[in-house]
């Protein structure tokens, strides 16, 4: 079910409780500003999300309300774990979801890294 991004951040989102250690994730790269880890319900054959640690619903809030290190940190974690992940060579997709039509589900801001094949123009 796709949330609202304009709703309070909830301290017990999925996302929020991997950060705290609280459930299990595949992760595959952390630092200061970011944690990423492989999608459980993967729709390419390199399918990883990347995450700030700070408590940011949606791209509005985070463009709006992060710092300039936060937001930095985020976007070179996003383009080191696709290098890491040898995706450059290749090419790769980032995407985020926001909000109802965005088809966002999970309440903490997050980048899908989509890699390993040719991926058309779009994902569904
Ligand atoms: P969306 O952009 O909010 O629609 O994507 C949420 C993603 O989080 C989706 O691809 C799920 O498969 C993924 N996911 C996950 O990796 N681990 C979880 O425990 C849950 C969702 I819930």
């Amino acid at each position: 079910m796709p949330i609202d991004p304009t709703q309070p951040y909830d301290d017990n989102n999925i996302f929020a409780r991997i950060l705290r250690g609280e459930l299990p994730s595949k992760t595959v790269y952390e630092d200061d500003s970011a944690l990423a880890f492989h999608d459980i319900n993967p729709l390419a054959p390199v399918h990883i999300l990347v995450i700030p640690k700070g408590s940011y619903v949606s791209w509005d809030d985070f463009s709006q309300k992060a710092s300039d290190a936060e937001i930095a940190g985020f976007i070179r974690a996003v383009g080191k774990v696709a290098r890491e992940e040898g995706l450059v060579a290749q090419g790769y997709r980032v995407l985020a979801n926001i909000g109802m039509r965005g088809g966002q589900e999970v309440p903490h801001l997050h980048a899908h890294i989509f890699g390993g094949e040719p991926l058309g123009p779009m994902l569904a």
